[in-house]
């Protein structure tokens, strides 16, 4: 084991507990577009900063690779972290943004740690071990029908070059589930799958910061991670989590 759970979660809350700060005097934050509908604030770079320090220091081996600040040399063993997933909510000062740090040793996602600090969810999983919420072990949800099911999405992207873009895919599953949802966070969007919350959740435009620990998660929790053809793997560009029971018949609809 590179680094305890333990230790992970110590390190995971204490970057909450910087953005818990933040969050706290919103009026005093400046909001900066890195495009048009990407944003960035002071607490993104100093959570990305501290998280890099703190792991940095316990795993001196592994590389590290955040939204903020990019890539650094060893990109074989590496953590891949999202500081605020779902800034956007965050500076708003809803409660649905999360932390996510994953570790990929030789290419395969090890461990996930996903962290709400408003809600105060702490979501993890190691490879074979499963997937926990809050230290209590977590299962997807055991729906079986699409028309009883809830359903949740995000927009990163409408770019208009796409085949597809999500809005025609929303309407579509809309039309035959029972509730949709639209959380902001995609890392919180996976661990929701994978806490039964939600019964199937996708997105696509996205970057493998966004999902590689929440992927794990669900897939740790019992359920399935594909792409929108139904290949099972982590596809940031088109990602489909479902309880693996929907997987079936929402793949058409995709
Ligand atoms: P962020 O808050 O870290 O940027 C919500 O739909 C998801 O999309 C979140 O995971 C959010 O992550 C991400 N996101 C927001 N703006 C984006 C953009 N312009 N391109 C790609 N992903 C984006
Ligand atoms: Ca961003
Ligand atoms: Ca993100
Ligand atoms: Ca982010």
């Amino acid at each position: 084991m590179p680094i305890t759970a333990d230790a992970l979660e110590k390190t995971v809350r204490e970057a909450g507990a910087i953005a818990l700060r933040y969050f706290s005097d919103l009026n005093g934050l400046a909001v900066k577009h890195k495009s048009a509908r990407d944003l960035v604030t002071d607490a993104d770079v100093a959570v990305e900063q501290y998280l890099q320090d703190a792991l940095g220091k316990q795993c001196p081996e592994y590389g590290f690779w955040g939204e903020e600040s990019g890539q650094s040399a060893n990109q074989v063993s590496r953590w891949i972290v999202d500081p605020i997933d779902g800034t956007h909510s965050f500076s708003k000062g809803q409660y649905f943004w999360s932390i996510s740090v994953a570790l990929e040793i030789n290419g395969e996602l090890i461990m996930g740690a996903v962290y709400a600090p408003a809600l105060d969810d702490y979501y993890a999983a190691e490879k074979g071990k499963g997937s926990t919420k809050n230290g209590r072990v977590i299962q997807v949800s055991a729906e079986t029908h699409l028309a009883d099911s809830m359903i949740s999405t995000g927009f990163a992207c409408l770019r208009s070059y796409l085949h597809e873009n999500n809005l025609q895919r929303f309407c579509r599953i809309a039309e035959v589930s029972t509730g949709q949802r639209r959380f902001g966070s995609a890392a919180l969007d996976l661990c929701l799958v994978a806490d039964g919350q939600v019964d199937a959740y996708w997105e696509q435009e996205l970057n493998l910061y966004d999902v590689a620990a929440g992927a794990l998660i669900a897939l740790e929790a019992g359920g399935s991670v594909t792409d929108f053809k139904g290949n099972a793997g982590i596809f940031p560009k088109q990602i489909l989590a479902t309880n693996g029971k929907l997987l079936a018949e929402i793949l058409p609809l995709m």
